[in-house]
C-alpha cells in the first residue's frame, strides 16, 4: 500500500518512522511519503492561507498549493506504478472513524491524506479531486484537534494493522473489538500475566485453573460488565440474538432487561434506577 500526506507540518509524521507503521515501511510493505505542502508556494512568506470569504474568524487554507501539491503527489505515484488513489480529508466535519472504515480503506491500494490547519482547505480543492477519484472526509471523534495531522497517525495505525503480514502472529481481525459484522461489539475485559501476586494483589482463581470453558465465559461477563458501564450505546445497539442465556444472566445482574417494544424485538436497555428486581 501507498501513503502520501501533505502537510505544512512534516515533523508532525515522524511517528510513522515507529513501532508497527515503522516496520511495516522497513519491510517494504508500506511505502509511505511525507510531504511538506509549502514547496508548492511561490511567494515570499509561503502564504498557505487566506482570510474567509463572507467573514468570520480564523483563515482557509488556499486553493493553490493543495492543487499543485496533490496534482504532483498523484503525477509521481501514477508514475511509480501505483493505482486507484483515494483522498483522505480529516476533518472534524467528516464521517465517524470506524473500525469498518478501516477495513475498506485497508484494501485500497493507495491513500492520500490532506491534513490542515486553520479552518480548514477552500471546499474548492475538495470537490475538484472528488471528481476524479474517491473522498472521504474523517472524523476521528467529537473534540476538536487544532489540526488534521494527529488524524493521520490514528488513521494511518488502524489501517496498517489490518494489512497482510503487518501483524506479528497472522492472528485474524475477526475478533477485534468492533470488527465489521461481529455478532456483538464488546469491550475486551481486564487481563493480567506473572507473577500471580502482585503487591499484594491476586490473579481471578479462575484465569488459573485450566477450566477452558469456564474461562471464555468469564471473559464474556467481564466484556458485557465493561462495556454496559463504558459503552451502553453498543449493549442498546446490538442485535438481542447476539446474547446467550448467560449473557442475558449477567445483564440483569448489571440492571439491563429486553425491551418488550424494542425493535429489533428484545433489544436491550437498562432498567430505570430504582426499578432494581
Ligand atoms: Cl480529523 N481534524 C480535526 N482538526 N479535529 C478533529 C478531527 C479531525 N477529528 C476529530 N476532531
Amino acid at each position: 500500500m501507498r501513503l502520501d500526506v501533505v502537510t505544512i507540518f512534516p515533523e508532525y509524521l515522524e511517528p510513522l518512522n515507529v513501532s508497527l507503521v515503522g516496520k511495516a515501511r522497513a519491510r517494504g510493505q508500506l511505502d509511505v511519503r511525507v510531504h511538506d505542502l509549502r514547496a508548492w508556494t511561490y511567494d515570499r512568506h509561503n502564504t498557505v492561507d487566506d482570510t474567509p470569504y463572507g467573514g468570520g474568524p480564523g483563515m482557509v487554507m488556499k486553493t493553490e498549493p493543495w492543487g499543485d501539491a496533490l496534482d504532483s503527489v498523484l503525477a509521481d505515484g501514477y508514475e511509480a506504478g501505483s493505482h486507484a488513489p483515494a483522498l483522505i480529508v480529516p476533518t472534524p466535519s467528516g464521517r465517524p472513524f470506524t473500525q469498518e472504515l478501516a477495513v475498506e480503506l485497508s484494501e485500497r491500494p493507495w491513500l492520500v491524506f490532506t491534513p490542515a490547519r486553520y479552518e480548514g482547505i477552500d471546499r474548492r480543492v475538495i470537490d475538484e479531486y472528488a471528481t476524479r477519484m474517491p473522498v472521504y472526509e474523517v472524523s476521528i471523534g467529537d473534540y476538536v484537534l487544532a489540526g488534521g495531522e494527529a488524524a493521520v497517525l490514528v488513521v494511518t495505525e488502524a489501517v496498517a494493522r489490518l494489512l497482510p503480514g503487518v501483524l506479528g502472529n497472522a492472528e485474524s481481525h475477526r475478533d477485534d473489538s468492533f470488527a465489521p459484522g461481529a455478532m456483538a461489539n464488546l469491550l475486551e475485559g481486564p487481563v493480567y500475566t506473572k507473577p500471580p501476586e502482585w503487591r499484594g494483589r491476586g490473579v481471578p482463581d479462575l484465569l488459573l485453573s485450566g477450566h477452558h470453558g469456564k474461562i471464555a465465559r468469564w471473559r464474556r461477563d467481564e466484556a458485557l460488565r465493561r462495556t454496559a458501564a463504558n459503552r451502553p450505546d453498543l449493549i442498546e445497539t446490538c442485535d438481542p440474538k447476539a446474547f446467550d442465556k448467560k449473557d442475558r444472566e449477567m445483564l440483569s445482574i448489571l440492571g439491563w432487561a429486553p425491551d418488550p417494544e424494542g425493535e429489533p424485538y428484545g433489544r436491550f436497555w437498562r432498567r430505570p434506577e430504582g426499578m432494581e428486581q
